[in-house]
């Protein structure tokens, strides 16, 4: 079957699924731009997605590829992780080869989002699935006459079996934000990364690939224009203290995103600016 995209509905929710060369798939939701699923040649999902996850838009879907925009976590005075979570996104471009699927939406500012954040935007999400690989991309246009600087992130929840079995490699020498420890600074000692408790870092200026050592969900990991790397997996006492997480979820998830949160990105007006983060089948 030659690869496409066909709009779907996706747990009441509106969404593109995008099917790739030998049966790749991904599901993109209007709601938040969300990336909500990726199953690759092997039919397995590389992504996680909450049994529990609301998608009446009152919070954000918790899974796949949340876009963190304009702020990450609690870097400031907006809400966390910023607006556009919860956001109607439109679809702005769709395009099949015979070796890819690719979609791109987009979402602008409005009265809402100025009235917390005075600036005109555009952001738009580009999702590329290949047969072993999807690639993420968000592109950031200043619409507006003054400068603006923002943090952000795609929030990414990969699937895994089980997280204490999983070891993340290629973060060996970088220093990291520990938001579990009283955001002390640390330089990572180890060459692989064990989760073995509530896990919540930032790590500055990784410019290097990734590998998630997970048994058969093994991936590569590569970010490019997003400076920072962010590890997260809530472990078992704050994930119950999650409403759209079972008691026992977190052990099926761990969140490797990529990010620009030590520093904002300042935009100029009428400039843009593009990061993206690549996975990839190993
Ligand atoms: O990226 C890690 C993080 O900022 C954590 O501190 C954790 O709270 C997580 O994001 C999830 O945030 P959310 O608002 O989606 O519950």
């Amino acid at each position: 079957m030659k690869p496409c995209i066909e709009p779907i509905d996706f747990h009441g929710i509106e969404a593109l699924r995008l099917t790739g060369p030998r049966g790749a798939q991904a599901v993109v939701a209007r709601l938040g731009g969300q990336v909500l699923s990726w199953i690759t040649p092997d039919g397995r999902e590389r992504l996680f997605l909450s049994d529990r996850a609301v998608f009446d838009g009152s919070v954000a879907v918790r899974g796949g590829i949340p876009v963190c925009f304009p702020q990450f976590a609690g870097l400031g005075g907006l809400p966390k992780h910023g607006l556009v979570r919860t956001r109607s996104w439109q679809v702005a471009g769709e395009n099949c080869g015979d070796d890819y699927a690719m979609a791109t939406l987009a979402v602008e500012d409005d009265e809402a989002s100025r009235a917390l954040w005075p600036h005109a935007f555009r952001i738009e999400l580009t999702v590329m699935l290949e047969a072993g690989r999807l690639d993420v991309e968000l592109a950031v246009e200043n619409t507006g006459t003054a400068p603006f600087a923002f943090t952000g992130a795609l929030h990414t929840y990969l699937r895994v079996v089980q997280v204490e079995d999983v070891a993340l490699e290629g973060l060996y020498g970088f220093t990291y934000r520990d938001a579990a420890g009283g955001d002390r600074l640390v330089r990572e000692s180890g060459t692989a990364l064990a989760v073995e408790g509530e896990t919540d870092r930032v790590y500055h200026d990784v410019g290097r690939p990734l590998l998630l050592q997970a048994g058969n969900l093994s991936l590569g990991i590569h970010g490019e224009g997003f400076p920072d790397v962010v590890v997260w997996n809530p472990w078992v006492e704050k994930c119950r203290q999650l409403p759209d997480m079972a008691p026992d979820a977190w052990r099926r998830m761990l969140c490797v995103e990529a990010a620009a949160a030590r520093q904002a990105v300042t935009v100029a007006p009428g400039q843009s600016w593009a990061g993206r983060q690549t996975l990839v089948v190993v």
